[in-house]
């Protein structure tokens, strides 16, 4: 994209428009989450000043007119990721809802002695969830390892498939270090043994086209938050039939048919898993969002922080006395991973030193511990993108980073 067409998509932003710590802010931590454009804060407003009542229940025509919206967002996330149905399209509260959901749900599905399979490239709401449910049913909990570029080890993935493996849950992009994951492939062996596959894409949908049939994926899980829409809201899409199969995750209105004090019957899908007042602003505006990613395109997002993470890359580099982590991984995105090579002294100290010049990035474990631990350190310093991130806002990391340098040595 050219600098004047991310100059525009930068106008839309008002909280990149200010000064932290005296400095303009180079906002540098979408990993965590994205800034949000004024489209989806004026939908957000627009949304409680105009039209606030409950979906799905009210004969009035404000709550017609709330359900119609939110049902609308529904079908945008089912084209977003080319869902079959848009009851395959679950609304959560995020990510970790999302999966949580899944390794509670499809217990009808499993018995003591299958196997889960997880990657040491997880963060920690893909690893915990399966814990919980292998020790509450009796599963091993298996783990692909990564080599010394931060990739899976094929091999050994292929190793630990048999026949007794039921779940395989891996991210499609690791947030810790932005390593790409071939899920497609991980996928295909996957279904070979007959096992379900869920994709943790929390930090994939804002950076990349999903096509969950052409995955083939049985779960795919992200965000709203990370791909600018509103905190609070996430997506679990699920194959049909297997969503039907599953128990309900939680229990109470909205995700009944019937109920007497003797039995209780269920709602269809999506409903079965939609209990209790939904986030109806929080996911009608992630229609909203969806909409600010289509009218920029996602490959011109996508190819823009492809730039962007090459710039990074290459400028880091030529900084002495730095390890970049996942540096030679053959497929990264969205973000990049680094520390200061100086005794003593913790991701922390780095980026505490660039808040005081106004660029925001994230440091510590970024809630994946095990990965950590794999490349023996206790965290990173953290830079992740976004389609408003410039090459200034590097080039003011790259100064942040020196000054760091030269205050930690
Ligand atoms: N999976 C991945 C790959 C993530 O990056 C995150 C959040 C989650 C799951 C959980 O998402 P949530 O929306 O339910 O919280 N990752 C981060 C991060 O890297 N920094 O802050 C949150």
């Amino acid at each position: 994209m050219k600098p004047k067409d991310i100059a525009y998509i930068r106008s839309l932003f008002p909280v990149l428009q200010q000064n932290i710590n005296k400095n303009p802010l180079v906002y540098l931590d979408n990993a965590a989450t994205s800034q949000k454009p004024l489209s989806v804060l004026d939908a957000e407003k627009n949304y409680y000043q105009t039209i606030n009542s409950n979906v799905h229940r009210g004969i009035h025509t404000l709550s017609q007119r709330a359900t119609v919206e939110m049902e609308e967002a529904r079908q945008k996330v089912q084209a977003f990721i080319n869902a079959k149905k848009d009851y395959e399209v679950i609304f959560t509260k995020g990510t970790t809802e999302s999966i949580n959901l899944v390794a509670s749900s499809i217990e009808p599905l499993i018995e003591a002695g299958d196997e889960i399979i997880v990657s040491y490239l997880e963060h920690h709401s893909n690893i915990v969830p399966w814990q919980f449910l292998a020790a509450r049913k009796g599963l091993t909990l298996k783990v692909i390892p990564v080599d010394d570029n931060g990739e899976l080890i094929w091999e050994d993935y292929l190793k630990l498939l048999t026949d007794r493996t039921k779940i395989v849950a891996v991210n499609q992009i690791s947030n810790a270090l932005g390593v790409v994951n071939p899920v497609e492939k991980i996928i295909k062996e996957a279904h070979k043994v007959g096992a379900y596959v869920l994709i943790d894409g929390a930090q994939a949908a804002p950076h990349k086209y999903i096509d969950v049939q052409a995955l083939g994926a049985d779960f795919y899980t992200f965000s709203a938050h990370k791909m600018y829409g509103a905190t609070g809201v996430g997506i679990l899409y699920g194959k049909e039939k297997l969503l039907d199969a599953m128990k309900p995750y939680q229990f109470g209105g909205e995700m009944i048919k019937e109920v007497t004090f003797e039995r209780t019957t269920y709602a269809g899908l999506p409903f079965k898993f939609e209990a209790g007042t939904p986030n109806i602003a929080g996911n009608i505006v992630l229609g909203k969002a969806i909409d600010f990613i289509h009218d920029i395109g996602i490959e011109n997002i996508e190819n823009h922080e492809n730039e962007i993470l090459k710039y990074t890359t290459q400028k880091l580099s030529e900084l002495e006395n730095l390890t970049i982590y996942a540096k030679n991984a053959k497929y990264r995105a969205g973000a990049i991973s680094f520390n200061l090579n100086i005794p003593n002294i913790h991701s922390s100290d780095v980026g505490f030193i660039l808040d005081k010049q106004g660029i925001a990035v994230r440091t510590g474990h970024h809630c994946a511990q095990p990965i950590m631990k794999r490349f023996g350190i206790t965290g990173t310093v953290r830079v992740s993108f976004a389609v408003y991130t410039t090459f200034e806002d590097i080039d003011r990391l790259i100064e942040g980073v020196k000054k760091a340098q030269q205050m930690l040595n």
